[in-house]
């Protein structure tokens, strides 16, 4: 069994969701927050058989696109955006995709 973790756009998200689970994936949402943006991004936790990650891999990719993202300074924190503040143009996505080995996997 692998565990998926896919990190994609907000935007994407729902879409991206709605898509595994149609071709019946399991899958559990979470809300994260980029490290380096600081603004939300949502993160899949997909337990599937290995023989099923290539699948789940070309439906995320299907549905995430690539978006170019503003980023604020840190000198406009905690007073608000003023000119010259959105200088700078960042590539985020489609996804970001890990794949790990799973040891077990018990459900109760
Ligand atoms: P963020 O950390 O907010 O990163 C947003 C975008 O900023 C990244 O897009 C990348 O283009 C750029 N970026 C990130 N760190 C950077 C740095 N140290 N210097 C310069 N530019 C940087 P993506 O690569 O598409 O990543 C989108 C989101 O996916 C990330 O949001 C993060 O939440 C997650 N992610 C991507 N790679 C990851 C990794 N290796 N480990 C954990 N999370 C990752």
């Amino acid at each position: 069994m692998k565990l998926m973790i896919a990190i994609v756009n907000n935007d994407d998200s729902a879409v991206v969701s709605s898509a595994l689970t149609r071709e019946n994936y399991t899958v559990t949402k979470l809300s994260t927050t980029g490290g380096f943006l600081m603004v939300g991004n949502t993160t899949f936790l997909i337990g599937t058989e290995e023989n099923r990650v290539p699948r789940a891999k070309e439906i995320i990719k299907e549905y995430s696109k690539t978006r170019t993202h503003d980023a604020a300074s840190t000198a406009s924190f905690g007073k608000g955006l003023a000119d010259g503040d959105l200088g700078a143009k960042v590539n985020v996505g489609g996804a970001m995709v890990f794949v790990l080995s799973v040891d077990e996997a018990e459900k109760y």
